[in-house]
């Protein structure tokens, strides 16, 4: 029976068909139904398709002006990114003036009720000329449509390409409404197929090299492009353009000319390295850097394209020889722990099995926010037998999984965070990072790090959950379980002594 329905389901039992527990004898086709809409009842985890294309395509490059159509809810939204640090130098060698400027400003159209009815456009140019000016060292403005500009039908494309006349500037419009797809992911989509259809092949990089590449879906969270951006250089590659993670707006329109892209996320950028296969005929490689293991292979199968065999094992052994003497500690700390694995898609098929493979973990379950079929295949070949792998879970399923799973640890987002917490199980964050970056041999160890500190926390010895106060009291042989609201500790009855429910509440 591969799939299963959690008890809190039993009045939506479509849910079934979303859980799936790994089982070897299955075909591979058998994987949790996904990439469809949430469940009406369900309390969704999930991102809208603006939360995709802004907050995880555009939002990381570096020196544009982003106006988000939007009453200011999706714009104050839109502001609290993801943890994409830049650094302020430009590809002429010129420095931005403003550092962190995609971080510090995001700017709206604040629409109002009077602009819904009449039309919000005139508000749009008025908005994007005061960024121009606002911002002169911007070197592109990007503008979004959001869901009630969607609704009312404003012509954003219209604007954007009027005002590239007037300002001289690339104007470039987003039309990825929140509700025009089930997930953030549809918002990957139109943001790989703008940039390449507006920007890519409009411009020419200052000089190119025989090993020039494009680093794809590469968002620099919390500095993972600094972490990998070195192995490469040190192999004697040079990395053109990032796509997106501290990238300039003119990288994106040269993306062209690179001799290979690198697809790191293959869930929200495989579009473009696709798009910029057929029409300049760039081909791309799909790589994964997280865990010591994938990250030596894919920098092998690299080195093998360019034939730089000996630089990629001279970058692997480096990194190893550092790496293999501090994990031994954790290891032996880790080993057995139990882990469910959270995140929007690919982290849940990239982190697990170096979990397993280097530190002896355990993988009770997984589950994606957005992720589509070919990622829940990479998801089932590398977890183990009886994981529970799920689409979309709701928070109600997130409770029962704990209680019937015990995991040691969940690796979630900020959203499932204080959720984790309430139910006493330590919590470490996966999109963002605690204290990454995470991806590579030193990512890895500090993944690690995290790992350890979030199970090993004296703060939970603290938890006075009523259950556990009864098992270790009555072990010890100091409660007397006919008492019930008093609590007899080594011979002194405490009156009163408040109840608490699993969930923490007072009874
Ligand atoms: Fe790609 Fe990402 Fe991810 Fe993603 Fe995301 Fe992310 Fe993620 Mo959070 S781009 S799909 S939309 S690897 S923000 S850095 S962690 S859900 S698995």
């Amino acid at each position: 029976m591969p799939y299963k329905l959690f008890e809190v389901d039993k009045e939506i039992p479509e849910r079934e068909k979303h859980i799936y527990v790994k089982d070897s004898r299955d075909p591979s086709e058998e994987i949790p139904a996904c990439n469809s809409k949430t469940i009406p009842g369900c309390m969704t985890e999930r991102g809208c398709a603006f939360a995709g294309v802004k907050g995880v395509i555009t939002g990381a490059v570096k020196d544009v002006a982003h106006v988000v159509h939007s009453p200011v809810g999706c714009t104050s939204y839109g502001y609290g990114t993801k943890r994409y640090p830049t650094t302020s130098e430009l590809p002429n060698g010129e420095k931005f003036p403003i550092e962190n400027f995609n971080l510090k400003y995001i700017i709206g159209t604040d629409l109002k009720e009077s602009d819904v009815v009449f039309g919000g456009m005139k508000k749009l140019r008025q908005s994007i000329l005061e960024a121009a000016k606002e911002f002169p060292e911007a070197n592109a403005i990007y503008t979004y449509a959001t869901c009630t500009t969607g609704l009312i039908g404003d012509d954003i494309d219209a604007v954007a390409k009027e005002l590239t006349q007037e300002i001289g500037k690339d104007v470039v419009a987003f039309n990825a409404p929140g509700f025009s797809g089930p997930t953030q992911s549809k918002g990957h989509h139109v943001g790989n197929h703008t940039l390449f259809e507006n920007l890519v092949g409009t411009k020419e990089p200052l000089e190119t090299t025989p090993y020039d590449v494009n680093l794809i879906g590469e968002y620099n969270i919390d500095g993972d492009l600094w972490i990998l951006k070195p192995y490469l250089e040190e192999m004697g590659i040079r990395v053109l353009s990032t796509f997106t993670g501290d990238c300039c707006h003119d990288e994106i329109c040269w993306m062209h000319r690179a001799k290979l892209s690198l697809v790191r996320c293959q869930r929200s950028a495989t579009y473009i390295a696709d798009l910029i296969e057929k029409k300049y005929g760039v081909p791309y490689m799909k790589v994964d850097f997280f865990g010591p293991r994938y990250c030596a292979e894919n920098l092998r199968a690299i080195g093998k394209y360019f034939g730089l065999e000996k630089e990629a094992e001279k970058v692997i052994k480096n990194r190893m020889d550092v790496l293999y003497p501090q994990l031994e500690f954790y290891r032996e700390k880790l080993q057995g722990k139990k882990v469910y694995v959270f995140s929007g898609g690919p982290k849940n098929w990239h982190i697990p099995q170096p979990l397993v493979e280097e530190l002896g973990m355990e993988i009770v379950a997984v589950s994606t926010m957005f992720e589509h079929e070919d990622g829940y295949k990479k998801i089932k070949e590398r977890v183990g037998e009886g994981t529970v792998i799920f689409d979309d879970p709701n928070s109600l399923e997130l409770e029962e999984l704990v209680e019937e799973y015990c995991p040691d640890i969940i690796l979630s987002g900020v959203k499932e965070k204080y959720l984790a917490h309430k139910l006493g199980v330590p919590c470490v964050l996966i999109h963002s990072y605690e204290n990454g970056p995470y991806i590579g041999f030193e990512g890895f160890l500090n993944l690690t790090k995290d790992i350890y500190a979030a199970i090993y926390n004296p703060v939970w010895k603290f938890l006075e959950f009523e259950d556990e106060i009864k098992a270790s009291e009555v072990e010890k042989g100091l409660l007397d379980t006919n008492l019930d609201n008093r609590v007899q500790i080594e011979g002194t009855e405490v009156e009163d002594v408040q109840k608490y429910n699993k969930k923490g509440e007072v009874e």
